[in-house]
This record gives structure tokens, sequence and C-alpha cells, in this order.
């Protein structure tokens, strides 16, 4: 056998190998290898609860509770001045087990004509009998600050908190939180808006949220 017969043969060994491929025989050139004990396993999405403490020295050595709590006040208004005329302050804490967004919302609340109209309201306010709807809550604002909390959209007007929940801070499980709240007559209420806010009282609730949502 001469070089140019062996080259040959080879050739034709090196086909026998390759035509077989779509014959079945290909998984015989391939290869694998598993890797095994995978496991996931998912925990909990947390919960919230939130609790409150009035009339501590330090929010963080506060006693704390689930409330409700009264904050016992009784202010007087001075629809002259936008000076604020109430001053709450609340220590709140997460209590759960994950994050979430503070916020606050009005409820419960009571706006009515507590004494006899005023020689100048009755020209302006149409319910002005004892016990028919008041017009305090129309001319109020309120002011948020949290030591939990970035820059507050203030001032707020009290019919949005009635209306729905401000959220103002993010507050992390086990943390707690010093809110202020102030309430003044606004700025922008109208010279009508005050005489017909006369010889009426406001009550309310306020509540605390603590939500899963993104705060401001
Ligand atoms: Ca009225
Ligand atoms: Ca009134």
């Amino acid at each position: 056998m001469n070089g140019s017969a062996r080259w040959f043969l080879l050739t034709a060994l090196g086909a026998a190998v390759i035509l077989p491929t779509g014959s079945g025989l290909v998984s015989l050139l391939s290869d694998s290898v598993t890797v095994t004990g995978n496991r996931a396993e998912s925990g909990s999405l947390g919960s919230h609860d939130l609790q409150v403490a009035l009339g501590a020295a330090d929010c963080d050595t506060a006693s704390y509770s689930d409330g409700p709590v009264n904050a016992a006040v009784d202010a007087s208004v001075d629809l002259s001045t936008t000076d604020p005329f109430m001053q709450i302050d609340v220590c709140l804490k997460n209590n759960g087990s994950a994050a979430g967004s503070l916020g606050t919302t009005f409820d419960n609340v009571m706006d009515i004509e507590a004494d006899i109209c005023e020689a100048d309201e009755d020209a302006v306010d149409s319910t002005c009998e004892l016990h028919f709807d008041g017009e305090l809550a129309d001319v109020l604002d309120v002011g948020i600050s949290a030591s939990c909390g970035s820059a507050a959209p203030l001032p707020l007007s009290f019919v949005d908190l009635v209306n729905g929940v401000s959220f103002f801070a993010a507050l992390d499980a086990g943390d707690v939180c010093e809110v202020t709240i102030i309430v003044r007559v606004s700025e922008e209420a109208s010279e009508t808006a005050l005489r017909a806010a006369q010889s009426d009282v406001l009550t309310w609730d306020i509540v605390f949220t603590l939500e899963d949502v993104a705060a401001p």
C-alpha cells in the first residue's frame, strides 16, 4: 500500500463516523451532568403593626399601645389669625415585621352649628340654625412634621385629610417616629368663608395608617 492509498482509507473511516448522524447513534457522542439538591423557600411579606403613645418625652422609651388614645384637646379658634390653634404630638412605632409608609387621615368628623348665629353670619351661611351643618372645617388647614419623614406636602387642607390618606414618611420595622400635627385657619380662606365658619364646633379623630405603599 502506497501513501496515497493509506490516506484514502483514513478518509473512508472518518466518513463512517460522520455519516450516522441522522441514524440515532449521535447520542453516544453527547453527555450531561446534573446538579441536584435545589431548594427555594419563600419568606413572609411581613406584617404591619402600628402602635401609638401620647405625652411621651422620648419616643424611643415611650409606652406604646394599639390605641385608640385620647388627646383630650379642646381648642378655641380665633378666626382672625392664621397662627396654629392646636398642636398634637404623638409617638408612633412600627411594631410589625415589614417596613411601610406612614400616613394620616381624619375620621368621624362632626362640623355643626353650636351657638346662635352671629349677626354677620346669617347672610352667608344658609345653615345657621343650632345643630345644622357647620363650616369650620372648610377654612382650616393642617401641617404635619415627622422625625422619620422627609419634607411633607404642607399645608394640607382639613377637607383633603377627611377625603383621603396623606402619606408623609417611611417607617422601617421596629422604628419609631415622632409626629406633630398642627391645625390653623387657612391663609387662603375667604372673608365670606370665615364669616360662615363662626359659631361652629368641629370634632374629629386623627387616624394614622401604615401601609405597603410608596411614601412621597
Ligand atoms: Ca352653617
Ligand atoms: Ca357657621
